[in-house]
């Protein structure tokens, strides 16, 4: 018996539990434990058959990601799930929470499949830069039918138990798993039922043989938005062995894509981005364990784009809120635009059909600060201007309950004066979201000087429940996302003055793997915005000045850095923009030069990464990895470059502070030259991660 793998006798039913917290992930303890309990319960005459389940929160999250990299230790997974498949006696796979990657695929090699109502099932190693390498290309098509299989394995998301029944994958929904397993082989024996072995049955299959579109169909559906990532079209091609190949030979075909894909610089960056998330939620100086404060009701402050969005991200899941407006017209006009974002999601598919009158129900919209006296979490999310904010928190002083937390979605503002409009500054942060705040997954979590530990926790836990990603920042002009993305916006802008156009800095950096460029960025947020911005700061920026003064606002306006035409939302490159850079050139005696794709590229992101420095040496952030889930959640960052200073680490930290100083040199522009933090570690041939290293082992 090991220490995670149980085996229990109940007469002629065999009952194998995993305990392995925190997710029963397939470590190699467990792997051996279930191979040694299954030869075991087979080797029992008496034993009829043999249940698998898990003790914990849920049934087996996946293979043990902390051991990628290193040498395998036996047993392999693909063996331990032959020994099942080839059992004389059936085995049934009682699942509860999520049955993941290995963990779904070991279900799979069972001859049947139960699960509660509550139970995901999903195959989401494409998120990895993986596929599934243990069968879960083979035999979930031959479970489910190609479709739902390209769907499940080049998503990446998992499906309820309800579709899971609905489309084959589980024999039945049952109450508690381990009970409900067991019950469920009673009756197999009870009924005699043939073991039924997924590898022998191509009847799901026979439809795509025919008529591949199907299956080709479905990919071309599932890889529309995988741009510049490997692995979903790899799985897609092991799925399509399973159509094509005898099970062998495909599952021969899927471990080749396997082993290539593990080794994948794309994969260690999405395997680190994915440990970064989880690890940003641990605040540091906080104690381990301070118990975040009880959030059970919830007020926004504000229905505009950011409130209503805010508002949406806690209906979404489930959570009801409070929104508050200071007048009828604004909260009429802020439950209108969230009605028809939800209606808009529901005609497309991307909802239920009844989610939108569901989830507004749970927003209750109502005129009046004092509608927030029963708040456990206050989050205000008006005017951007500092007057505005005390004077809300100032009201919010006198209404809100003791102990209620107070956040303010300010994406620049200095919380600190925030919090000292009011008596209880050790209640003040900020939840800082990104527009669109009911799509976009990061939070920075902004904390002042007076902040209690508990107030971070309470706000992190908030944030993991609303299905967004926090990572906790310090209080500076524009925190992390915003400052760095500044350093950004003054290279680019910079380079107009050069020689570049915006087309071409847009493609160097949208071929890189961002969403889109600078310029296409500013004119769907609308230039407008960091116009006043600028002139509450006494700041120039000529160009953008100029567009502005021509009433040139972006998409709001049909014109800005690019032209748009009929209502569309795709950037035209607009001659008057060149002419109108041309003739300020003239004036200021300046030719224009050719600027290189790379020079675009170095000069857009190294001072970024320089700007990271900066925020890591001000301790604004506590690791780099944390800056990485920053620009993945609230900038869309490729997941497979891992993040800018995990990509500042693979491009090597001497080269980069090397091509730093010769464009300060060559641009005129002390501010380019490397933050004293980038040029310790490039001296010490060191890397940013090292120092997170250091600070572990501290
Ligand atoms: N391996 C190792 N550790 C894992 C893990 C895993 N698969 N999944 C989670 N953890 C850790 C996580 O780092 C955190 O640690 C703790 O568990 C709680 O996780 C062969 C090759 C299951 C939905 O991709 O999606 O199988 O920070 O904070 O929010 O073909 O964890 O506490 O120290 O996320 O409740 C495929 C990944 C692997 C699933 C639970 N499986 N995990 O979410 O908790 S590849 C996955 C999740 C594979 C096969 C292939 C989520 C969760 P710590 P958490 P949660």
């Amino acid at each position: 018996m090991s220490e995670v793998v149980r085996l229990e006798r109940h007469d002629v039913v065999a009952v194998v539990t995993i305990n392995s917290p925190p997710v029963n992930a397939l470590s190699a303890a467990v792997r051996g434990g279930i191979l040694e309990c299954v030869k075991d319960a087979v080797a029992v005459s008496g034993v009829k058959a043999i249940v698998l389940t898990c003790a914990g929160r849920t049934f087996i999250a996946g293979a043990d990601i902390t051991e990628f990299g290193k040498p395998p230790k036996p047993p392999g997974l693909s063996e331990v799930l032959l020994e099942m498949e080839n059992s004389p006696k059936p085995i049934v796979a009682a699942i509860h929470g999520t049955a993941l990657g290995g963990g779904l695929e070991v279900a799979l090699a069972c001859h049947f499949r139960v699960a509660t109502r509550d139970a995901k099932l999903g195959l989401p190693e494409v998120k990895l830069g993986l596929l599934p390498g243990a069968g879960g290309t083979q035999r979930l098509p031959r479970a489910v039918g190609p479709e739902l299989a390209v769907r499940m394995i080049v998503g990446g998301d998992p499906i309820s138990a309800a579709d899971a029944l609905k489309n084959g994958l589980i024999e039945e929904i049952v109450e508690g798993p381990a009970a409900g397993g067991e019950a469920f082989a009673r009756k197999v024996l009870a009924e005699k039922r043939p073991l039924r072995k997924l590898r022998d049955d191509d009847s799901k299959l026979a439809a795509a043989k025919a008529d591949r579109s199907i299956f080709t169909n479905a990919v071309a559906a599932m890889t529309r938005r995988a741009r510049g990532l490997e692995a979903p079209f790899a799985a897609a091609a092991a799925v399509g062995a399973a159509i094509d190949l005898p099970f062998d030979d495909g599952l021969k075909k899927e471990r080749e894509g396997f082993l290539k894909l593990v080794a994948s610089d794309q994969s260690k960056a999405q395997r680190y981005a994915f440990f970064s998330e989880r690890e940003a939620a641990k605040i540091s100086g906080v104690p381990d364990g301070t118990k975040p404060r009880k959030v059970e009701r919830v007020a926004i402050i504000g229905a505009g784009t950011m409130g209503g969005g805010i508002a949406m991200s806690f209906a979404n899941a489930g959570i009801p809120v409070t929104l508050i407006e200071t007048g009828e017209e604004q909260l009429k006009r802020g439950m209108g635009v969230m009605q028809r974002n939800y209606d808009a999601s529901a005609a497309r598919g991307g909802i239920p059909a009844d989610a939108p009158a569901k989830r507004m129900g749970l927003i209750n919209g109502v005129v009046g600060l004092e509608n927030v006296k029963e708040a456990d979490l206050v989050i205000e999310a008006v005017f951007e201007t500092m007057a505005v904010k005390k004077e809300v928190f100032t009201a919010l002083d006198k209404f809100a309950k003791p102990g209620a937390v107070l956040a303010s979605n300010t994406s620049y503002l200095n919380i600190d004066e925030i919090a000292e409009a009011t008596l209880r500054p050790q209640d003040v942060l900020g939840m800082h979201f990104f527009s669109p705040a009911n799509v976009m997954k990061l939070c920075e979590i902004v904390r002042a000087d007076k902040t209690a530990p508990d107030v971070l926790t309470t706000a992190v836990s908030v944030a993991r429940k609303i299905a967004k990603v926090p990572a906790v920042v310090g209080v500076c002009d524009g925190f992390v996302g915003n400052r760095m993305l500044a350093q950004r916006g003054k290279q680019a802008e910079k380079l107009l003055f050069e020689g570049a156009l915006p087309q071409q800095v847009d493609a160097v950096v949208t071929r890189f793997g961002m969403p889109m460029g600078p310029f296409a960025m500013g004119d769907l947020a609308g230039l407008d915005i960091g116009w006043r911005s600028r002139k509450d700061r006494g700041i120039k920026s000529e160009i953008a000045d100029a567009l502005c003064e021509a009433g040139r606002f972006g998409q709001k306006t049909g014109k800005g850095y690019y032209r748009y035409e009929g209502g569309s939302r795709s950037p035209l490159p607009d001659p008057e923009v060149e002419k109108l850079i041309d003739e300020m050139l003239q004036r200021l005696g300046r030719n224009r030069r050719a600027v290189s794709d790379e020079e675009i590229l170095e000069r857009m992101i190294y001072p970024m990464i320089n700007e990271g420095a900066r925020i890591l040496e001000e301790k604004i952030a506590a690791r780099p990895s944390d800056i990485d889930v920053i620009w993945l959640y609230g900038y869309g960052w490729p997941i497979y470059r891992g993040g800018p200073m995990y990509h500042a680490d693979i491009i090597g930290l001497k080269h980069i502070a090397e091509r730093l100083s010769f464009y300060a040199r060559e641009t005129n522009d002390p501010s380019l030259e490397p933050a004293s933090l980038l040029k310790r570690l490039a001296a010490e041939g060191k890397t940013f991660a090292s120092l997170a290293q250091t600070a572990k082992a501290a």
